[in-house]
């Protein structure tokens, strides 16, 4: 394979909501530049970038696939992410190592929930971005309504370069308005328009387009907006670098049509890209993280500076190994060189350098700044790492991704399961940012956080396939806790004193209910050596472990305070065991009078859902003890915000899927605890009773 300088590498994310199209287009793309020798379809499992075995059984993308394709002297690196909701995060990961995103919307649908998603990642990122209307050959396939629908959500500057010439299954090609040229397919053949003139029909719309860009373009630049009044248009050799500028500067967002299955435009958004999309050394210099109180270091996508890269996706091959995918941001890397991982503090040798063909590591020899590359077997290196020449550390800044939203217990079907679910899923961890594995010490279940019910099917399916291990899941425990709402003054008295040494402990404590995160404090208010000193952490210690218990329904109690202010010992027989004791018993017959009572975990939710479901979803939120914060409208769709239970939250994910014909998502981090309501704890401590039996004194 041949070495492309940075300035001639284009780094694009294909992004868009579910089934827009982005996977066939990018198909399309690498059948016309020669690539491949088939067009690939996702329906029939032969898409370069649905590779993996979960995304072909389920006909869409899971994770971010990299393809490439040479198109005159330009390699142009295509990153087609997921854009089914749950997935989607993939696609906010990549944005720092690209130049550009395509926003792939349907030519039916228009904007839909996670084009507006991606949308603001893009805006985050400040990602030049060029939308593409696809599956313009279905039936009910309206360019005029999906520009309305995307000028409605994000301006007057989304603006089109070309028109489609025909419509629905008689689409057949497109007008450049910005060279006033057709160019014309055949449905399904070969993907290599044909230059012509523009049809007669559409003279007259394509000039007035053609003006409406000409306009934009100039405006907000003095020189072509002059120059434009004084001769009402602007010379191609002058629009093309401005209109590069404007898209670059996120001034303009130019829309282009396009069938990917029916290979129509492949070869003019191709073009588009190298003409007008910024190259890999474009960029205004790369910040690093600055070290503890220093300046921030700064890097040139520049092949003189020194050589540093980051790993931003990680693939997790049960036969190759582990394979991470990085970009190099300044420098050249050479096969066999050896880079320092400055976020583990090791060395890791790059010993084959390729770039990805979907599945397939075609090897290169070097790689310079701006194009994006892989490796096999690095040792230390996971997602989010930079890497580099020893002599000029720098750190590239983490992406940073919403909590997962659902948590599952996982429990392994059998004992051979049981050895294998940690090692599994820490290899799945390593290449999905999205999922968490933890013990909770509260229940000592195994919980999985994901971000919803398909997210946590495809680990499930590839635990069994790739790792051969069975599990089943179950709706975890909700991690409540206890607190008291009232105070206690109360004694503590251990003493025993059957045979030889005795046991003798002794304290007095008041108790009182902390603020909300005040977890809680102790405070020695001893006068006088009632207790000796030394015998004060033991009776700490005592309340605290008995706190950890829990008195309502085994939940931990926090929020507290007590003061110890008074006690007895015994020169013989106390020691630290009896005032432990002691401690204890002081806990639990003040818990009696201080109104125990259960807190819950409360979610900060946020729902976004086309403008039709608004009213139901705020209705279900209601029957989910949820309280409205606030609501927004952008593009169609309504965002709710909500503070909601954790209780009622935890099968969101299938839930909203349900109640939006799968065109809903959220977001949800946990916010703060909540006093649950009489009647709920009730039934919570009455579930736990009969679970253990009675709470008993544990102490005789
Ligand atoms: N008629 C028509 N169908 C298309 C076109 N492009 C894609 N499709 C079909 O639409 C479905 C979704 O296409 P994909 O390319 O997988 O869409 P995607 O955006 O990659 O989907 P995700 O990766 O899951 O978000 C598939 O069944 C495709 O065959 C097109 O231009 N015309
Ligand atoms: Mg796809």
């Amino acid at each position: 394979m041949k070495t492309y300088e940075g300035v001639n590498v284009r780094n694009v994310a294909v992004v868009g909501h579910g089934h827009a199209g982005k996977t066939s287009l990018v198909s399309a793309m690498l059948y016309t530049s020669g690539a491949t020798q088939r067009q690939g379809r996702v329906d029939d499992g032969s898409a370069t970038t649905d590779y993996d075995e979960e995304e072909v059984a389920r006909k869409m993308s899971i994770a971010t696939s990299l393809a490439h394709v040479e198109w005159g002297n330009t390699k142009i690196n295509f990153l087609d992410t997921p854009g089914f909701n749950m997935f989607v995060h993939e696609a906010k990961m990549v944005l720092p190592v690209v130049d550009a995103a395509v926003v792939v919307v349907d030519g039916v649908a228009g904007v839909e929930v996670v084009t507006q998603r991606v949308w603001n990642y893009c805006e985050e990122y400040q990602t030049p971005r060029v939308v593409v209307a696809s599956r313009m050959d279905r039936e009910r396939a309206d360019a005029e309504r999906v520009l309305t629908s995307l000028q409605s959500a994000f301006g007057r500057n989304v603006i089109p370069l070309e028109l489609p010439i025909g419509s629905e299954k008689n689409l057949r090609g497109v007008v450049d308005l910005v060279r006033m040229k057709a160019y014309t397919y055949e449905l399904g053949g070969n993907g290599k328009g044909t230059e012509g003139p523009i049809p007669e029909a559409m003279q007259e719309v394509a000039q007035a387009a053609h003006e409406k860009l000409v306009e934009m373009i100039a405006e907000g630049d003095d020189a072509l907006m002059e120059e434009f009044f004084d001769k009402g248009t602007i010379p191609e050799e002058d629009l093309i670098p401005a209109l590069h500028n404007a898209i670059r500067e996120d001034k303009i967002f130019p829309v282009l049509f396009s069938s990917g299955l029916g290979n129509i435009g492949a070869d003019r958004l191709m073009d588009f890209i190298v003409d007008f999309t910024p190259n890999a050394t474009e960029h205004e210099a790369i910040r690093g993280e600055a070290a503890s109180g220093g300046e921030a270091p700064q890097r040139k996508e520049s092949d003189s500076e020194p050589a540093s890269v980051y790993v931003f996706k990680t693939v997790s091959d049960p036969f190759a190994g582990r394979i991470s995918y990085f970009k190099v941001f300044s420098g050249v890397v050479k096969n066999d060189a050896t880079l320092q991982n400055f976020s583990k503090n090791s060395a890791e040798k790059f010993a084959h350098i390729s770039v990805m063909q979907g599945k397939t590591a075609v090897p290169v020899n070097e790689l310079h700044a701006g194009d994006i590359g892989a490796v096999a077997k690095l040792k230390d290196t996971l997602t989010g790492d930079t890497l580099g020449d020893k002599n000029a550390p720098i750190q590239y800044p983490h992406v940073k991704l919403a909590e997962p939203a659902i948590t599952f217990a996982i429990e392994p079907k059998s004992r051979a399961d049981e050895d294998k679910l940690g090692p599994g899923i820490h290899k799945l961890m390593e290449e999905d940012g999205m999922l968490r594995f933890y013990r909770d010490p509260q229940t000592n279940e195994f919980l999985i956080a994901c971000a919803g019910q398909q997210h946590i099917e495809v680990v499930v399916a590839k635990m069994k396939k790739r790792y051969h291990t069975e599990v089943n899941l179950k709706a975890p425990k909700v991690p409540y806790r206890e607190t008291i709402r009232g105070r206690a003054d109360v004694q503590g008295r251990h003493k025993k004193q059957t045979g030889g040494h005795g046991q003798y402990g002794d304290c007095k404590i008041k108790m009182e209910p902390l603020a909300r995160g005040g977890e809680f404090e102790f405070v020695n208010d001893i006068f006088g050596g009632a207790i000796p000193k030394n015998y004060i952490p033991a009776i700490e210690k005592g309340i605290k472990d008995a706190a950890a218990r829990g008195y309502l329904a085994g939940y931990p109690v926090v929020d507290f305070k007590v003061v110890l202010y008074d006690g007895s010992y015994h020169d013989v027989d106390s020691n630290d065991m009896s005032f432990q004791m002691a401690g204890r018993i002081a806990f639990r017959k003040a818990m009696e009078s201080a109104k125990p009572t259960l807190l819950e975990p409360v979610m900060a939710v946020e729902i976004t859902v086309p403008d039709e479901f608004a009213g139901s979803i705020m209705g279900d939120l209601n029957s989910r003890r949820g309280r409205i914060q606030g609501m927004d409208n952008k593009g169609g769709n309504t965002i709710v915000k909500a503070e909601v239970p954790m209780a009622e939250m935890l099968t969101y994910g299938v839930d909203l899927t349900a109640m939006t014909q799968g065109r809903g998502s959220f977001n949800m981090d946990m916010n703060h605890y909540d006093i649950v309501p009489a009647q709920l704890q009730e039934k919570i401590v009455e579930k736990y009773k009969a679970s253990r039996g009675e709470v008993t004194d544990d102490v005789a």
